[in-house]
């Protein structure tokens, strides 16, 4: 045994050996293969567990589908819930360290992110939730991930313009989520379902590690390859670069709307929005704000971009971003 193997390689061979099921044991050799130090005194153990390795994928093709329902969730907080879905080592977990106060780990191995990571980054004066989840790779993504993807309310999908297999990256990536029924679509209406059980999911891909060298051919390649149909960012969670976009990209997906609420008298409270979906009106805000509130709503006074200063609505009134509400019941 050659003396030099690191403390994440040990780790990953102790994963390695407690591994009860197939995708565990890949994953494992996968990151073993990446952290064994390459030189002449590994070489039989290289070629021990590529020869392992290969056995695990022939197991892993043989078994069945794993199925749904391990009961790992996140709870859904903040404005809406979005979900970070990519291959290995693009930077998933790299990019939610940068956008929110949360600390995922980040290593040059792959599958370094084992169990979700909810996180709130915050735009403006709302929360977005980001949820940091394991990589998606054929025959390697557990049920309970494709769960949570199908769950959330967004997919912020994450490729890694340092890659020389980008497109195949892009391709393995959309492939798997099409078999688990989630059509991936940059607008509403841009995909046709076609099968039972299919939904569509609204997504925005981001190209990341921008500062590598090769990053700006490949996001062109990128954009040739997607033509639209997503919308596209390019940013460095090293650098930093770019980063400032996604905030409010992911806020203009999202189609929701602040409204402000103020009494009579009093000034509105800019720092407690209540976000409601696009196409609200003053009585669903009101259900919304408080269940007696709408019962007995008589109007409203609105100070905002829809409607003159203080004018009074009525209950079909539609919100509109930024109003002031005053409700009178
Ligand atoms: N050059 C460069 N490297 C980056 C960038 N973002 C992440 N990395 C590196 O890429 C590797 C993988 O980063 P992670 O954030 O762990 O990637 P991940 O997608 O979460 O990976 P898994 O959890 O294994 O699926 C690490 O070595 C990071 O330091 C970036 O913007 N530029
Ligand atoms: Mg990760």
């Amino acid at each position: 045994m050659p003396a030099n193997l690191s403390p994440q390689y040990l780790d990953a061979e102790k994963r390695y050996r407690q591994a009860k099921q197939p995708p565990e044991r890949v994953r494992a050799l996968e990151e073993m293969l990446a952290l064994i130090p390459k030189h002449k005194g590994t070489e039989k153990l290289q070629a021990d567990l590529k020869r392992r390795l290969s056995k695990a994928k022939a197991e892993l093709e043989r078994r069945p589908a794993t199925k749904r329902g391990t009961g790992i969730y996140v709870d859904r907080e903040g404005i809406g819930q979005v979900v970070l879905v990519g291959g290995p080592n693009v930077g998933k977990s790299a990019l939610v360290r940068r956008l929110t106060n949360a600390k995922p780990e980040v290593a040059d191995y792959p599958f370094t992110t084992r169990r979700p990571l909810p996180a709130m980054l915050e735009f403006e004066n709302v929360k977005i939730q980001l949820v940091d989840l394991p990589a998606v790779a054929p025959g390697l993504v557990e049920g309970w991930v494709l769960g949570i993807i199908r769950n959330a309310d967004r997919i912020l999908w994450v490729v890694d313009l340092g890659s020389d297999d980008l497109l195949e990256q892009v391709e393995t990536t959309e492939t798997l989520l099409v078999q688990a029924k989630m059509l991936p679509g940059g607008a509403q209406g841009s995909v046709e379902l076609t099968e039972p059980g299919q939904v569509m999911k609204r997504t925005m891909i981001v190209g990341n590690k921008a500062d590598l060298p090769e990053a700006p051919d490949r996001f062109l390649l990128l954009q040739e390859h997607v033509g639209g149909r997503f919308p596209l960012l390019m940013v460095s969670a090293l650098a930093g670069t770019g980063l400032e976009k996604i905030g409010h990209q992911l806020y203009e997906a999202l189609e929701v709307l602040r409204i402000y609420t103020k009494a009579p008298g009093k000034a509105a409270d800019f720092s407690h929005p209540v976000s409601l979906p696009r196409g609200t009106t003053l009585l669903e805000a009101a259900e919304v704000i408080h269940k007696d509130f709408a019962a007995k709503l008589k109007y409203a006074r609105v100070w905002g971009a829809g409607k003159f200063e203080g004018q009074r609505v009525h209950r079909d009134y539609m919100v509109h971003e930024g109003d002031i509400i005053e409700f009178h019941i």
